[in-house]
């Protein structure tokens, strides 16, 4: 069940990652013993450390599922002005009184690794290219979801304008605050992901991710950086902030 937000709200990390709880619920659901996965993996499974790095194998294995069922042209659920949450929720892996803005007048969007034209981009840049609007439910990990207005620049379009190796198969991202996380190609070129700049009509606020934030509405919240400074197109996984701490890496919404 999909609750809205209400109350304290707890942090990611007082949640169990998806490889501790979802992978392990399967296995044990299914019956599949410790002893049984020893067999399956063809490891001596006799320390948590052993167990959990088969568990991650799993989720990555997990990933290639997810991905060949992820279609390109399936939407996301759009919704009308009136089903917007009020307040809509900031969230990060710190406290919002921590959280540190980024001077957009200043900022430039950094692009490496397999693109054709490394130009650094402006907010102004990106405002001349096509923008595009979307009403559509934000889902957190965390058990809460709200729906919010993002418009911005179609990620698929920005891509193609800057040569990106559409070939490639990930894109990561690094942020003002450190946090990182990295998406799938195909995730990139679907029409619903889009460089975020507003945010209900208006430039996005610091809170959101001003100046840019990645906005995936099919993907979980923590795959959608804000305050982005760089961009890497690459066939390196580059993992991220979550990620690296055992949630899986899809996580599609
Ligand atoms: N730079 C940055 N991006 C981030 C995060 C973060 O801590 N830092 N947290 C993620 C998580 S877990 C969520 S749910 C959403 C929250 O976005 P919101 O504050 O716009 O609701 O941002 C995601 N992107
Ligand atoms: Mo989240």
């Amino acid at each position: 069940m999909r609750t809205l937000f209400s109350g304290p709200r707890p942090s990611l990390r007082d949640h169990k990652p998806n490889v501790q709880l979802a992978e392990r619920r399967l296995f044990l659901r299914g019956g599949l013993s410790i002893g049984a996965l020893s067999l399956l993996s063809g490891c001596d499974l006799t320390d948590n450390e052993q167990v959990d790095s088969v568990l991650t194998a799993i989720s990555r294995l997990n990933d290639r599922a997810q991905a060949a069922l992820f279609s390109r042209t399936t939407l996301a659920p759009t919704y009308t002005a009136a089903d917007i949450t009020p307040n809509f929720p900031f969230n990060a892996y710190y406290a919002e009184s921590k959280l540190r803005p980024v001077d957009g007048e200043h900022w430039k969007l950094e692009l490496a690794g397999r693109i054709a034209d490394k130009k650094p981009w402006t907010l102004a840049d990106l405002r001349t290219l096509p923008q595009e609007s979307q009403i559509t439910r934000h889902i957190c990990v965390e058990g809460w979801s709200a729906i919010g207005q993002w418009s911005g620049v179609p990620f698929r379009t920005f891509l193609e304008r800057i040569g990106a190796d559409t070939k490639a198969a990930y894109i990561g991202f690094t942020c003002a605050d450190d946090y990182r996380t990295s998406i799938d190609m195909a995730t990139a070129l679907h029409p619903q992901t889009i460089i975020a700049l507003d945010y209900a009509g208006a430039p996005l606020p610091d809170r959101y991710g001003y100046p840019i934030k990645l906005r995936i509405p099919t993907k979980l919240g923590f795959k959608n950086p804000k305050q982005i400074l760089a961009m890497t197109v690459t066939n390196d996984y580059p993992g991220g902030y979550w990620e690296d701490q055992g949630y899986n890496w899809f996580s599609g919404s």
